[in-house]
């Protein structure tokens, strides 16, 4: 090997080290964040080129989010009757609009290969101002996140959404410039420009579930919210619901333990210190046990509730059951409302719940 160049400067012998199959190069050899075209020269070969992007050190995996490199590594699209120039100046990209076009993605301007994680939280932010109110949309091409669409105005504004991935698939960050609807907002026709600066996509904690109250107990919405467990092999446990009421049903068995058949709902809120009332209506076809809980979702041995029997009498009418909870010093987002109802029954039978509700005691 005979010379290295970082950008066409070819570096000296004590910024760059070698090893088997690899060139090390000094940090402080790339001026900037951005990418870089390395050039390596070798006797006997023609040069062999490689683009290596330096992110920057704040976490920003956007390239020259800022602008301060002129327009390096963003790209613009215009078609379908959408017209626009980019221009950069003082860190702001300037996006000039002749004509908007049909479609959303008339007029774009992209940022291709940001790295993602799958299953990580990123957030997207930017500064954005527009001489004509109008909306945007910023497409997360190439993800699972979708699109998120802004309204800009005349006033520059900071906007912050998160986003969250399914793959390492790379992002493509698209703001979409051409004819956007959002709400009641609608791109004028008229030639305007979009100004843009400090974009950045960073990755962030995932945001915490907030939990909700207890949802559909009256079964109103169908089975919205709620949730069967059915060990598979043994129960045969289906659930609908129809006229307001919750229909459990077993063909042929219910499985050997009382977990074998669970209907339960999820991301519950409780709030510290404070008593709850959970009380439901209640009616079986055969004589059975309902065991009933409320848990922590993410570990069933925190209990709230600890497990209550309810004894069930075959062809009963329903029956109101109460239960008092006060879960205790810690607030939680996931607890979990679960009803078992295996433990061992064969042949076809139902069980029925409704008006299940669960409120702070006053
Ligand atoms: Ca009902």
């Amino acid at each position: 090997m005979t010379a290295v160049a970082i950008d066409g400067n070819a570096l000296n012998r004590d910024q760059y080290g070698l090893t088997a199959g690899r060139l090390l190069l000094r940090a402080d050899c790339f001026a900037a964040p951005g990418s870089h075209v390395v050039t390596v020269s070798a006797a006997g070969y023609a040069d062999a080129s490689a683009l290596q992007t330096i992110l920057s050190g704040d976490g920003n995996l956007v390239v020259n989010g800022d602008f301060a490199s002129g327009a390096s590594r963003w790209l613009t699209w215009s078609g379908e009757g959408g017209a626009a120039e980019l221009s950069v100046a003082s860190g702001v990209g300037t996006v000039a609009v002749a004509a908007k076009g049909g479609p959303t993605w008339a007029n774009q301007l992209y940022q291709e290969d940001i790295p993602m994680s799958a299953g990580k939280t990123y957030e997207l932010r930017f500064d954005a101002a527009s001489t004509a109110t109008r909306p945007i949309t910023v497409e997360f091409t190439n993800t699972s996140a979708g699109a998120l669409s802004f309204v800009l105005t005349p006033e520059t504004t900071t906007f912050a959404k998160t986003f969250t991935v399914a793959t390492d698939a790379p992002l493509k960050l698209n703001f979409l410039l051409g004819n956007v609807v959002f709400g009641d907002a609608v791109t004028p026709d008229g030639a305007h420009a979009i100004s843009l600066s400090h974009i950045s996509v960073k990755e962030v904690e995932a945001p915490t579930p907030t939990g909700h109250e207890l949802l559909n107990g009256s079964f109103d919405s169908g089975t919205d919210h709620w949730s069967l467990f059915k060990k598979a092999g043994e129960s045969d446990a289906t659930m609908d619901a129809a006229d307001g009421v919750l229909h459990v049903r077993w063909t042929n068995y219910d499985g050997y333990e009382y977990w074998a058949t669970q209907v339960y709902q999820e991301d519950l809120a409780l709030t510290a210190s404070k008593t709850y009332v959970l009380s439901l209506r209640v009616r079986s076809s055969i004589d059975k046990d309902l065991l009933v809980s409320i848990e922590n979702g993410a570990n069933s041995g925190i209990q709230y509730l600890p497990v209550q029997p309810v004894h069930l009498t075959g062809g009963g009418d329903f029956r109101t059951v109460t239960f008092e909870l006060t879960p205790g010093a810690q607030s939680v987002s996931n607890a979990k409302l679960v009803f078992q109802m295996g433990g061992n029954h064969a042949g076809s039978h139902t069980i029925d719940l409704d008006d299940i509700v669960l409120t702070e005691k006053p």
